[in-house]
């Protein structure tokens, strides 16, 4: 999910263009205005941590991209592309190694693990109906 910070400076093109890039299959895509609750539940898990209120304010301050990209490894190559948490310990090269200095302000989430993913795609897209089933011609050129 590209963060409010990703779309206000203009990165959603750079952003989808190195998942493209790299092979991964878009499935579903779209903008969408968070609500506080949805946030809250996709923390969570940070629900007691000190920053957890500004992290869902600053999630619901404008515009996100929800993705879902399919392709081999998938989970854990996008987490390599999108780098450490604090962007100051990013390799460059990286999404947030490239793009942030700021972990408030690190323009991208990616999903952990597998499980999260699915997790996450249930919360922040409509059902299957928001996702695509489809195959690219290319396919043939990025997989053996
Ligand atoms: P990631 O987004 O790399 O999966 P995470 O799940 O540990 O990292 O944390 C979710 C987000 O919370 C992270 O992208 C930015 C924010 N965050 C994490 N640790 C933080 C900290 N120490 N101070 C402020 N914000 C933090
Ligand atoms: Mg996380």
């Amino acid at each position: 999910m590209i963060k409010p910070d990703g779309v206000q400076r203009g990165y959603m093109g750079e952003i989808i263009s190195r998942f493209e890039k790299k092979g991964m299959v878009c499935k579903g895509l779209k903008t969408f205005m968070t609500p506080r609750e949805v946030a809250e539940e996709h923390y969570k898990d940070l629900s007691s941590k000190p920053f957890f209120g500004d992290l869902c304010d600053y999630i619901c301050s404008g515009p996100v991209v929800c993705m879902v990209w399919e392709g081999p490894g998938v989970v854990k190559s996008a987490r390599l592309m999108i780098g450490a948490t604090n962007p100051l310990e990013s390799a460059p090269g990286t999404i947030r190694g490239d793009l942030a200095v700021e972990v408030g302000r690190n323009v991208i989430h990616g999903s952990d693990s597998v499980e999260s993913a699915e997790r996450e795609i249930a919360l922040w897209f409509g059902g299957d109906d928001e996702l695509l089933d489809y195959e690219m011609c290319i396919k043939p050129w990025v997989r053996e």
